[in-house]
């Protein structure tokens, strides 16, 4: 313990803040609340990771896993000219898709801005052939049709010769043993000055990297309090597989639902009281992979979105777009089948919050007042025996097609008497009415 004391002393005399300390005392104005709230009930947003690494084709850590010294990556931005990019098919796809915002990567581990950086001439309007502002043209889009736009920034920085002492990653990019890490930071701040000015009214700040150097003063009190300044609407969240710090807006989780740790990521992940999301991908990749055609089904991908709203999260699916600007079809035919449930099917979804009975092996449940939804995912059997609700159950119906479900009740249980001939494939879905509704607060939901 003795010890533990002089580190936590050592961190505060040398000015070193705890991530925990963060942005301390931190209150979110009614604008964040009221975007907070909009953000639980949009439930799907479409993650974009698009970066002139796609001109090699192998994902967006290429620079890192293949040891390529900056000298030699930056001969790719020559390379990259998305002259097929049409924002408007973009924003077109996530909409079919039932999507409601999309996460963009406005500068990911390479350094790369894809913006027109004031700050740095290392972006894709100075070192590209194509000399346009994507993010620009997004933004533009993404307001016309009503979606909001989040900027992922990845704090992690494996070009910038300022981001001294290196973390765990970075080693091979060829830059010297020296650097002023706070202007680095300042470069950072000043990154996202011009995104939360440049670019209008922004979603949020989806960070990222921050686990590159955890024992680092990353000075989020200054870089958190900036955001709030410039956008208090605009959420934070940052995705540093840790329970959120002061000043964050939301949590996301990795490749896992929330308190999940298939996926290695999450070991530290703790819950917190934040408005959740979960970020998957449809292949296997982040950035575009051209080996990668392990595509989710849309079974696959519909669980992920239903199990998430289950934990009372969002689901965040990733493409990567390929180097002309077009998005592979397998992508965009799987976006347009998981639209074609949620035209179905959404009301279980959006604006619900996780349900009543916790997420089992069998299914998950979501809620809406009065509604409660059982999603039925994985259950072979006629009747389906459930905690009992916490309101009267007035009635159970199937959502397709509204039949009666036949249930009964005694004090502990709610027995559904399931018809195999009713069965979806994908996901049955009955919808409890209760005698009324099941009161939930902003932070913790019904649970
Ligand atoms: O290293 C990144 C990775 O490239 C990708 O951006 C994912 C998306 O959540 N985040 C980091 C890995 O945790």
């Amino acid at each position: 313990m003795r010890r533990v004391l002089s580190v936590l002393v050592g961190l505060l005399v040398l000015g070193g803040t705890l991530p925990s300390a963060a942005q301390e005392g931190y209150r979110p104005t009614p604008e964040n609340l009221e975007a907070r709230a909009w953000f639980r009930d949009a439930r799907f947003g479409l993650f974009i990771h698009w970066g002139v690494y796609s001109v090699l084709g192998r994902g967006e850590w290429v620079m890192q896993n293949e040891k390529i010294p900056i000298a030699e990556y930056e001969k790719l931005p020559p390379r990259f000219n998305p002259t097929e990019f049409d924002p408007t098919a973009w924003v077109a796809m996530a909409k079919a898709a039932g999507m409601r915002y999309i996460t963009i990567t406005s500068k990911h581990h390479d350094g790369f801005a894809m913006y027109d950086s004031k700050t740095s001439d290392y972006d894709i309007v100075d070192r590209t052939p194509y000399g346009k502002d994507v993010l620009k043209m997004l933004a533009e889009e993404c307001r016309k049709e009503g979606l909001k736009l989040f900027f992922y920034y990845s704090q992690l920085d494996w070009h910038h010769p300022d981001y001294f002492p290196r973390g765990r990653t970075g080693q091979w990019s060829g830059r010297p043993e020296a650097g002023e890490w706070d202007r680095y930071l300042d470069y950072m701040d000043a990154q996202l000055t011009e995104l939360l000015t440049g670019y209008g009214p922004l979603g949020g700040i989806w960070f990222d990297g921050w686990w590159d150097r955890p024992e680092a003063d990353w000075r989020l009190e200054r870089t958190y309090s900036l955001i709030h300044e410039l956008q208090p609407g605009a959420l934070i969240g940052s995705n540093h597989h840790r329970k959120p710090f002061p000043g964050e807006d939301f949590q996301m989780f990795e490749r896992d639902l929330p308190g999940h740790n298939t996926a290695g990521w999450n070991d530290q992940a703790e819950i917190g009281t934040l408005p959740l999301e979960m970020c998957e991908t449809i292949n296997r990749s982040w950035g575009y992979n051209a080996d990668d055609d392990r595509h989710k089904s849309l079974k696959e991908l519909v669980h992920l979105l239903v199990k998430a709203a289950g934990y009372d999260a969002n689901l965040l699916l990733n493409v990567g777009p390929k180097p002309d600007g077009t998005i592979q079809p397998q992508f965009v035919e799987r976006l347009r089948e998981v639209g074609d449930w949620l035209r179905r099917n959404g009301e279980s979804v959006y604006g619900t919050r996780g349900g009543p009975i916790p997420p089992r092996p069998w299914g998950v449940t979501t809620q809406e007042g009065r509604h409660v939804y059982v999603h039925v995912l994985d259950w072979p059997d006629k009747v389906l025996a459930l905690p009992r609700p916490p309101r009267p159950v007035r009635t159970a119906r199937y959502l397709a097609g509204g039949r009666e479900v036949p249930f009964s009740l005694d004090e502990d249980a709610l027995l559904l008497r399931l018809d195999p001939k009713a069965a979806d494939p994908i996901d049955t879905i009955v919808v409890l009415e209760l005698a009324d509704a099941i009161m939930t607060t902003p932070e913790t939901g019904p649970r």
